[in-house]
């Protein structure tokens, strides 16, 4: 099973600033615990960050040609402004979790409306990085049981 896992715009700078919000992990310790709980599903899994929309779209468009089985989102701020990030992900037909390290809910409320998220087939939020082990588990979970 391949799972590849999409961050968006300024995810790049966690653990640097705004601790409060996001915590102190860095992208690298996330990719670090998840590589580490991949091994362990038997899960093959690569990264990819960036703050180019377009290279969002693309890289989610590709990625059943790249042959993965899901995909694991968080789209920070596109999640809340890009038609195109969930056009892309509507077509691309694969399982797609979407995941926030905070929960939105409790922020402004320009964060309560997610355009990806009902694309998606379930998302997780407010758990810091360990939301993405949660959903790396849980996309696992639905790949193995619902293909
Ligand atoms: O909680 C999340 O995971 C978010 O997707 C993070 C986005 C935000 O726009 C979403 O509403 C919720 C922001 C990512 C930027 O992360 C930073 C980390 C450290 C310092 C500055 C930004």
């Amino acid at each position: 099973m391949k799972v590849l896992i999409v961050n968006g715009p300024n995810l790049n700078l966690l653990g640097s600033r705004e601790p409060g919000i996001y915590g102190s992990e860095t992208l690298a310790d996330i990719y670090a615990m998840l590589e580490q709980h991949a091994q362990e599903l038997g899960v093959e899994i690569n990264h990819f960050q960036s703050n180019d929309e377009g290279e969002l779209v693309r890289v989610v468009g590709s990625s059943v040609q790249a042959d993965y089985d899901g995909i694991i989102i968080n789209p920070a701020a596109f999640t809340h402004s890009s038609v195109a990030l969930r056009d892309a992900i509507a077509a691309c037909g694969l399982p797609v979790v979407e995941v926030h390290i905070s929960n939105t809910h409790k922020r402004e409320n320009f964060r309560h409306i997610s355009l990806t998220a009902p694309v998606c087939i379930g998302q997780i939020m407010g758990f810091g990085g360990h939301g993405y082990l949660l959903a790396l588990e849980a996309l696992e979970h639905f790949i193995k049981t619902d293909k």
